[in-house]
């Protein structure tokens, strides 16, 4: 398997080398993006929403999350994983049930913290400004709660199967790390150069994945990060995480962002640029497609 280079610290804006660095690997991965204040922060802030979502007495559903009316953000659960409801008050231990958490969606505007780091923090958005060279619009967020031994995989894939935006290098991704990511929770893992392979063909088997034999995975790369770290990638970057056999959780927050000068398209359109090279179209028809702010769910 390939290594990462040593980690670099997160600075607020890149030269001209780690630009052309993006360009050809398709990601960058830094050391203290986020301050150890900011990380125990963020911890404490989807503690608070997943109790806040378990407490509620009025859950709706969406797919596989449990929606709190009235607060429209979501969280799912690791396959089999049902909380009492009003868990906590009846006794089930709240952070038992964090254990239970596979993701959070549509939160970032519930919590303070999440509004300044994936809006206004100097780190994040200077390095996003400078890969983007313009404004970002941020259309995706995700907490991605590996937990430890039942965290489940994350299958190849490319994020823009799930995107409509067009063009579609217009799409970056920020994966943070709020534990240390190691391979055996569950570290991101990526394909370098990938992107440029333009669409791989996804399909719907565990998840929404690339097909097996478009992806060479002795190729990849590990990016293991230190809680604070932050990975960079292209929204075409082939990536997956491997489940978590760990006894360590593995949390992270994922933001997705466009270039200002990007569009939405309709699904006739995209079908048409996000495609194989002989015009066949790559998303995975049952993958849920993201379009403006609040989108949908990718894995
Ligand atoms: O953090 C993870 O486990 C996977 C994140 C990811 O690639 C995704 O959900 O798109």
């Amino acid at each position: 398997m390939k290594t990462l280079s040593p980690l670099r610290l997160c600075p607020t804006e890149l030269c001209a080398g780690d630009i052309e660095q993006f360009r050809q690997e398709g990601y960058l991965a830094f050391r203290d993006a986020l301050t150890p204040q900011e990380v125990e922060a963020a911890r404490g802030a989807i503690s608070e929403l997943v109790q806040r979502l378990v407490q509620s007495e009025n859950i709706t559903r969406k797919g596989p999350f449990r929606i709190a009316a009235g607060d429209d953000f979501g969280v799912q659960f690791e396959a089999g994983y049902e909380p009492a409801s009003h868990a906590a008050s009846d006794g089930e231990d709240m952070a038992e049930v964090e254990l239970k958490v596979r993701k959070l969606m549509w939160f970032c505007g519930q919590h303070p913290h999440f509004g300044y780091l994936s809006a206004r923090h100097p780190k994040l958005r200077g390095v996003l400004e400078s890969l983007l060279g313009e404004s970002p619009i941020f259309f995706q967020d995700m907490a991605l709660i590996k937990p430890p031994h039942i965290g489940s995989e994350k299958p190849w894939h490319q994020d823009n199967a799930y995107f409509a935006v067009a063009p579609l290098e217009a799409v970056i991704g920020i994966w943070i790390a709020l534990d240390d990511a190691t391979i055996k929770n569950g570290c991101m893992h990526v394909l370098p150069g990938g992107h440029r392979r333009g669409a791989l063909k996804h399909f719907h088997g565990r998840d929404c994945e690339i097909v097996a034999d478009r992806i060479e995975p002795s190729q990849a790369v590990p990016v293991e990060l230190p809680a604070g770290g932050a990975l960079f990638f292209a929204g075409m970057l082939p990536h997956q995480t491997p489940p978590n056999t760990s006894s360590h959780r593995r949390r992270a927050l994922q933001f997705h962002y466009r270039a200002a000068s990007s569009r939405i398209v309709e699904r006739d359109e995209y079908d048409h640029i996000y495609a194989e090279a002989d015009g066949t179209p790559a998303s995975c028809a049952a993958a849920p497609r993201a379009a403006a702010p609040r989108a949908a769910a990718s894995g």
